[in-house]
């Protein structure tokens, strides 16, 4: 009894970890970061989120205006772009984000031209600076660069 009323009053005072912060709009309630300063390839920035309870942000029709409005507030060191948790499955079409979610390649967060698997190398999915101001693109998984981490609560 006392446990699963402490359980329900955690549940309603939802608390983001040291570092993030919190996303509560009708897309989902999530804590988010930025990192733009410590780059990392897409295959490390994902250990670095999942070592900290969580993974790469999926992106989403949904959520996608606003980590763009916040990636423009989140500039730092590393190149001015930041990894979002979907990649291109081996011989797939569409990105899965990491919940499993395939993202249209018509959805209105690419830029245009993209996807385009520019050299059939780009399987990992970014907010790109130079395109309209972080529309998205589909990059190398090798570069290094910013990202994005969530923890869902
Ligand atoms: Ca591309």
């Amino acid at each position: 009894m006392f446990v699963s009323l402490l359980s329900t009053f955690a549940n309603l005072s939802p608390a983001c970890p040291a570092r993030y912060s919190m996303y509560a709009e009708s897309c989902g309630r999530f804590c988010y970061r930025y990192e733009s300063s410590a780059c990392r390839t897409w295959d490390n920035a994902r250990t670095v989120c999942q070592q900290e309870g969580g993974d790469l942000l999926a992106p989403s029709v949904c959520n996608y205006e606003f980590l763009r409005m916040r990636a423009r507030q989140n500039e730092g060191i590393c190149q001015t772009n930041f990894w979002l948790g979907a990649r291109r499955p081996a011989g797939g079409n569409n990105m899965v984000t990491v919940l499993g979610e395939a993202i249209p390649n018509n959805a209105n967060f690419w830029a245009g031209g993209q996807p385009d698997n520019a050299d059939n190398v780009e399987q990992c999915m970014e907010m790109r600076k130079d395109f309209n101001s972080y529309l998205a693109n589909d990059r190398s998984c090798a570069q290094s660069q910013g990202f994005i981490c969530q923890i869902r609560i």
